[in-house]
């Protein structure tokens, strides 16, 4: 009998746990080539229960097989006039264009992005920089993300001299 009582309450916890720690998809982007708005990639953000939000990020560009690409938030989610509508780096907290967990970078400088032989990445990013939460600072929703054609050299201001916009999407909430 108490090990019924045992094994009762081990697998209530573990199931609160689970519910505890799901992740909830809150907001995506669907990322198209700014030269034949065909998909080159998407982008999904999940609410973690420590606060954070994790981005999911995958990238498919044959085009672009084995070399890198740069992908940063930019601060409006219009794609149109080749990705120029988003205009500059997102930043939300004035700090200097830098590389992702430096001392100072913008909050959606991810950079670059190492593409396999097939042109494929997939990478994963967890920060507190960001929020889907209205009137936030670092509310996500309604940016674009841009993905450059050359390399973020982390050091050029305000962009990181990373080459054209070969890839945009609007970052939308997901309800
Ligand atoms: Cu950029
Ligand atoms: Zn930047």
């Amino acid at each position: 009998m108490k090990n019924y009582i045992l094994y009762l309450a081990l697998g209530l916890s573990s199931v609160l746990t689970s519910c505890a720690n799901k992740e909830r998809e809150v907001a995506s982007s669907v990322l198209n080539s700014t030269a034949t708005n065909q998909p080159i990639g998407s982008a999904k953000f999940f609410q973690l229960s420590d606060g954070k939000i994790k981005m999911d990020l995958e990238i498919n560009m044959p085009e672009r097989a084995d070399s890198t690409v740069a992908v940063h938030f930019h601060e409006h989610g219009d794609c149109g006039n080749m990705g120029e509508n988003t205009h500059g780096h997102w930043n939300p907290t004035a700090e200097a264009h830098g590389k992702w967990d430096s001392d100072t970078y913008h909050s959606g400088d991810i950079g670059n992005i190492q593409l396999d032989g097939k042109g494929h990445a997939e990478i994963s990013v967890s920060t507190f920089r960001w929020s889907v939460a209205d009137g936030d600072v670092k509310n996500i929703i309604g940016r674009g993300i841009i993905v450059h054609g050359g390399t973020d050299d982390y050091v050029t201001q305000p962009t990181g001299n990373s080459g054209p916009r070969i890839g945009c999407g609007v970052i939308s909430a997901v309800k």
